[in-house]
């Protein structure tokens, strides 16, 4: 059982292939050093003002800080990167539109145990998707070095093909080391969790994750950004935010009109789809 590493200038197919086989794949070094250290100063504040978890699944000594979107303009471009959009593109191939499904800051502190291993689609409410059948795929990018000690998550490769809610713990999972700067992909189905953290520093991740848009965005988009932000964003990333209709009609506003309209009327498309015509757009660039 082992975690596949693909150099930063694998494509976004070999990156898709990877996790159709395994459910996972590290992508070494994609972060140049000058824009880690941008978003680790960008983001410093904002974990620093974060509480800890509530409960067991959080983490009681994890931070989660999220909108990353408004509060990090370097987040932005981590988010609409377009390896990752053109990889996420290849595992949701069969939908007709995926958009931005949540942003988060993952700082686990000294002493947190292991995460519970789980699903990421469990969140839809436990539905039993097919086998095979990918709702969601996932990035976790190093902040800083994750290693077994620090709590790197930790996953189980192939296992997007076992059977749904599975118990399974620590013992059946392998830590997803990698250097800083490295970005995990995971999809929906893989079974995983975030490692123990037994040093005595922080490990810090960045959680970007993305879904089929006929499912419910886990993290709000329209309220974590602030329309006089959103105003400010490119129309491509707003489009990855939701503002475009997922499918065919998803998320229109009134008298079907394309969302966009609402922060930017020149730039409204008429009929529908315009989310499904950007996405493919933007994986045509990858
Ligand atoms: O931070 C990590 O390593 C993984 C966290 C995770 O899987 C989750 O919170 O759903
Ligand atoms: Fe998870």
């Amino acid at each position: 059982m082992r975690i596949e590493h693909l150099s930063p200038d694998a494509d976004a197919e070999r990156i898709g292939a990877v996790l159709a086989r395994d459910g996972c794949a590290v992508v070494d070094d994609l972060l140049p050093e000058a824009s880690r250290a941008r978003v680790k100063s960008e983001l410093a504040p904002w974990i620093e003002a974060t509480e800890p978890g509530r409960d067991d699944f959080a983490g009681r000594r994890t931070r989660r800080t999220g909108g990353l979107v408004a509060r990090s303009p370097a987040c932005r471009e981590l988010i609409a990167h377009p390896l990752v959009l053109g990889a996420v593109g290849r595992v949701l191939s069969h939908v007709t539109s995926f958009q931005l499904h949540l942003t988060q800051v993952i700082s686990i502190g000294p002493g947190e145990p292991a995460q519970a291993v789980h699903r990421d689609q469990w969140a839809f409410d436990f539905f039993p998707f097919p086998e095979g059948y990918e709702v969601q795929c996932n990035t976790i990018w190093a902040l800083g070095d994750f290693t077994e000690e620090n709590g790197a998550t930790r996953v189980i490769p192939g296992s997007h093909r076992y059977a749904d809610r599975l118990q399974l713990s620590a013992g059946d999972t392998v830590p997803a080391e990698m250097r800083a700067g490295s970005v995990l992909f995971y999809t929906g189905a893989l079974y995983h969790g975030a490692g123990a953290n037994r040093s005595d520093a922080p490990r810090t991740g960045i959680n970007l994750t993305y879904a089929a848009s006929w499912l419910r965005q886990e993290e709000n988009q329209y309220l974590s950004c602030p329309p006089e932000i959103a105003r400010t964003l490119p129309t491509p990333l707003l489009r990855l935010m939701g503002y475009a209709r997922g499918a065919y009609a998803l998320g229109y506003v009134d008298d079907t009109r394309d969302p966009i309209e609402v922060l930017r009327p020149e730039e409204a498309q008429d009929g529908l789809g315009a989310l499904a015509r950007a996405r493919q757009q933007l994986a045509e660039r990858a």
